[in-house]
């Protein structure tokens, strides 16, 4: 299959994030697409191509409009007053405050955050579109090249981005934003099967009232782990939305075989939904190894995790999330691909 990956992400490389109550240096760094890239070339996986920009109107789909405007043009605010260290909020409307759109500076982080884990700097705006122009150019392969599958390296990542928010390393919903691509494009149903280590909170809030797309998450138990207020079993949907989202929270400490049924309890529910198409917000934070997180998956098993996601015989689109153990994010992130094309 085709992977698209784009250099630009560099330009995304904030210093710092909260971590057990200290400043650390982020998890989400650059090394990480490198490593997946490098892995893709010595596997020969397929052709690596460069995005072709798509501008905002897909974007503008999922996410509101004055938003995507504070994401435009927030460094140029916050440099207008000296600053040069990353943006982070500090301040946040919680219960019952934060109805009024705000001009300050460090009113508007706090006021488009869910938390401090996705700092902006300098070089962020570009290196965002260019995360999304991937997943755009990715799903073109499928739309218009009428290949089976594609993968979009992209950097930073998006599943924890909602209509108005950023967080957790995400700015713009790079998942969210193909499939609702796609349901303009002519799918009439579309899934979104989010197999991060962390619940898709953004995803699934852009989706929450709607039955023509689908979100399945499979992620560490919300009630200990982050992003801790979504993501618990009982959220199933609102409305016409109800019975269209399906949580599989799991225990710390979780390994493949508890991780498996969950996948194949997940893949019957999107049988049953009869999908045109399948979005694959993939993330190997699951890994034994992993720096941040608590589940136990091995290698090897990421060839099966993409086997049976090719069971489910959809188009599909890959769509990078996350993964902090670099030395072998690449390996677990290709897996899970040539697992899916048969070739392991
Ligand atoms: C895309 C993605 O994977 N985003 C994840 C963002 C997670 N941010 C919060 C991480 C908190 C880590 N806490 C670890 C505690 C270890 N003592
Ligand atoms: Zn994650």
């Amino acid at each position: 299959m085709w992977t698209i990956y784009s250099e630009d992400h560099r330009l995304h490389r904030p210093r710092y994030e909260l971590m057990d109550g200290e400043l650390v240096p982020v998890f989400e760094k650059p090394e990480r697409a490198d490593w997946v890239l490098e892995r893709v070339k010595a596997r020969g996986l397929g052709e690596i191509a460069a995005p072709r920009r798509h501008g905002l109107d897909a974007a503008l789909r999922v996410h509101a409009d004055h938003y995507v405007d504070y994401l435009a043009h927030a460094w140029r605010d916050w440099a207008a007053l000296g600053r040069s260290h990353d943006i982070m909020p500090y301040c946040y409307p919680v219960r019952g405050m934060g109805q009024r759109r705000p001009t300050d500076p460090d009113a508007r982080a706090g006021f488009y955050a869910m938390d401090s884990a996705a700092p902006i700097m300098a070089g962020s705006w570009q290196a965002i579109q260019s995360s999304l122009d991937c997943a755009l150019s990715a799903l073109e392969r499928i739309t218009e090249a009428r290949e089976r599958a594609a993968f979009a390296v992209c950097r930073p990542p998006g599943h924890h981005a909602g209509h108005d928010y950023l967080g957790g390393y995400c700015y713009l919903n790079n998942a969210a934003i193909a499939a609702q691509q796609l349901r303009d494009k002519g799918a009439s149903r579309v899934v979104v099967l989010d197999v991060d280590y962390h619940h898709g909170n953004g995803t699934q809030q852009l989706f929450y009232a709607r039955s023509d797309v689908l979100f399945v998450s499979i992620h560490g138990d919300p009630g200990v782990e982050y992003p801790f207020f979504a993501g618990h079993a009982d959220e199933t949907g609102v409305g016409e939305g109800l019975g269209y989202n399906l949580n599989f929270p799991l225990p710390h400490g979780t390994g493949f075989t508890q991780w498996h049924a969950a996948l194949q309890a997940g893949c019957r529910a999107i049988e049953r939904f009869g999908a045109d198409a399948l979005v694959v917000s993939l993330g190997v934070d699951t890994y034994q190894d992993d720096p941040i997180s608590q589940f136990k998956l091995a290698s090897p098993d990421y060839l099966r995790m993409g086997e049976t996601i090719a069971a489910l015989g959809l188009p599909t689109l890959f769509v990078m999330e996350g993964g902090y153990a670099v030395d072998e994010i690449g390996v677990n992130m290709v897996n899970v691909l040539e697992g899916f094309e048969g070739r392991a």
